[in-house]
């Protein structure tokens, strides 16, 4: 039983119709995503960050996941492998495309969050700053998303999975966010082989000890049969 961890970036969910960060430079009207996905950006505009991530929670909600999604979810039920999914994505395409295993360490758009008393409830389609937290009722409502600054989600679980792990693959990453970015020199440095399939070079393409380029639908599926072969 190989243990496998697959981190996965909005690369992943490009083809369906997804928008990535990177490519038209990560903007947003006119704001950088740098800007908008911060404590800073929130505070100062919580009616523009709200806009930011209602859009991409209907824009979510309108996608379906595709080959690359699947072909994962595939992996994982074929049961020869123990397969954890953590993605960087805040869309619920694994999810929806069978992945069982999924650790979104950046956060979620279908997850809520009060910033007044940390309260979690599943977050609705559209949210306001003024709607109020359903457990202290005071209206500090934010996406139960981590922000630039902010702590990435699960990280020990992460570590000890990566560590553990016999393969490490990326997919769909540019590899410009740590600590995201930085675990495939956790893995280099604990021994584990490590893999890329990505649309072009990413920045770390250098540490990896294999790397396949192309769209996320055709090279995904095709490791996939390989490794079900
Ligand atoms: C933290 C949620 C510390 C929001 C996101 C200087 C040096 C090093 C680090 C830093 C630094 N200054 C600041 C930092 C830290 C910072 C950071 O890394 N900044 C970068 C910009 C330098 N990181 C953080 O702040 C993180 N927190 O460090 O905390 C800490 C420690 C202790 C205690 C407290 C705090 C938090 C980072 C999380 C930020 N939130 N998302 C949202 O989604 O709205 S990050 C956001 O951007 C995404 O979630 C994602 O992670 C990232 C985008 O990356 P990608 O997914 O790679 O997307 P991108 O568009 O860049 O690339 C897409 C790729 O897909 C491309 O390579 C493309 O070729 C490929 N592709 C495209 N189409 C296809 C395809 N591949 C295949 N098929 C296709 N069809």
């Amino acid at each position: 039983m190989a243990k496998i961890v697959i981190l996965t970036g909005a690369g992943i969910s490009a083809e369906s119709g997804i928008r990535t960060f990177r490519a038209e430079d990560g903007l947003w009207e006119e704001h950088r995503v740098e800007d908008v996905a911060t404590p800073e950006g929130f505070a100062a505009d919580p009616d523009l960050v709200h806009r930011f991530y209602n859009a991409r929670r209907a824009a979510v909600t309108a996608a379906e996941p595709n080959a690359a999604h699947c072909a994962l979810a595939d992996l994982e039920a074929d049961g020869r492998h123990e397969v954890l999914v953590v993605t960087q994505n805040v869309d619920d395409l694994h999810e929806r495309g069978g992945s069982r295993h999924v650790i979104h360490m950046h956060g979620t758009l279908n997850g809520a969050l009060c910033a007044a008393c940390g309260h979690r409830w599943p977050a609705p389609a559209v949210m306001h700053r003024t709607d109020s937290c359903p457990s202290c009722g005071v209206p500090a409502t934010r996406p139960d998303i981590v922000w630039f600054g902010e702590m990435p989600y699960r990280m020990e679980e992460i570590w000890t999975a990566l560590r553990a792990a016999d393969l490490f693959v990326s997919i769909g990453t540019s590899g410009n966010v740590y600590p995201a970015a930085g675990f495939v020199q956790d893995a280099v440095r604990a021994g584990v082989e490590t893999l890329e399939l990505n649309l072009e070079r990413s920045s770390g393409t250098r540490w990896f000890d294999t790397a396949r380029h192309g769209p996320a639908t055709e090279i995904v599926p095709a490791w996939v049969r390989e490794m079900l072969a």
